[in-house]
């Protein structure tokens, strides 16, 4: 059953980004539980921001989930990526990711690499930078497996990185890696960018997907954009998608908004998630 979740960022130097709810990590379970959500994704600057037992209590009181936890703190605040020219900086980027993971499977659920994937360019060469990406892929996703979550990468789309773009080229880094343990995130906004067809793109990450980011064109909440997004929500239920569509938007024209806007869509698009049935 497909659940629905919203983001929650706690990272100051990410403010303009898009990330839905802003005010700290007890306002934003908050309002997601009073909306209807299932979850919230954390975004945070580290994994030690809020401690584990605080967040499970704050989770358990409002009784909603955690979907997933972001990386991209590393590469915002700290400059670290995966593919980065400096041996030490990669390094510090894996250890970053690895402690994310780790924060995330004490509540079961997996880390995202975003941006953290980094580009290829300057002195660094393409098949240098899927080197190194495919080298600490097999290591983290190794290290997820042990900790029993997968972990999350996510196609980008070609103003935030040149590595992978489409459902495709994920398809085939997935299927070039030692670890079986990677799984994509689709996420609408970038497939709407990159992708001749995403409800066909979604099709073809059947056995891939793992994770959603469910907004619209424009990067604004499900709704208030072009792209077909009931196209994009009746392929995700033909390919049997049962995890997260994640609200990974701008909070425009204000957070609140676009967190009820995004849940209306949600309701609408995914009539058989248990959103619907609790709170209709
Ligand atoms: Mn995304």
């Amino acid at each position: 059953m497909i659940k629905t979740a919203i983001t929650v960022s706690l990272v100051e130097e990410a403010r303009g980004g898009p990330f839905v709810l802003w005010d700290g990590v007890e306002q934003g379970c908050k309002t997601a539980a009073e909306l209807g959500y299932d979850a919230i994704e954390l975004f945070a600057p580290s994994h030690e921001v809020v401690p584990v037992d605080a967040l499970k209590k704050l989770l358990t009181d409002h009784g909603i989930g955690l979907a997933a936890v972001g990386t991209g703190a590393g590469m915002v605040v700290r400059k670290l990526n995966l593919t980065d020219p400096d041996e030490d900086v990669r390094n510090r980027a894996q250890g970053f990711i690895k402690n994310m993971i780790l924060y995330g499977a004490q509540f079961g659920v997996p880390a995202i690499i975003g941006s953290m994937q980094g580009r290829w360019g300057g002195d660094v060469s393409r098949d240098q930078a899927f080197d190194w990406l495919r080298t600490a892929l097999n290591d983290l996703g190794g290290f997820a497996e042990s900790q029993k979550v997968p972990l999350i990468y996510e196609p980008l789309n070609r103003y935030e990185t040149n590595l992978c773009n489409t459902m495709a080229e994920g398809i085939q880094l997935c299927d070039s890696l030692d670890t079986g343990n990677i799984k994509l995130l689709a996420d609408v906004f970038h497939m709407g960018i990159e992708e001749a067809n995403p409800a066909e793109a979604m099709i073809s990450g059947k056995a891939y997907i793992g994770h959603v980011h469910f907004v619209d064109s424009n990067r604004m909440a499900a709704g208030m954009g072009h792209l077909d997004l009931s196209g994009i929500a009746k392929a995700l239920k033909e390919i049997g998608y049962d995890g997260f569509v994640s609200a990974e938007c701008f909070p425009k024209p204000d957070a609140l908004t676009a967190a009820k806007q995004t849940i209306a869509a949600y309701r609408k698009f995914f009539k058989n998630s248990r959103t619907l049935f609790v709170c209709d």
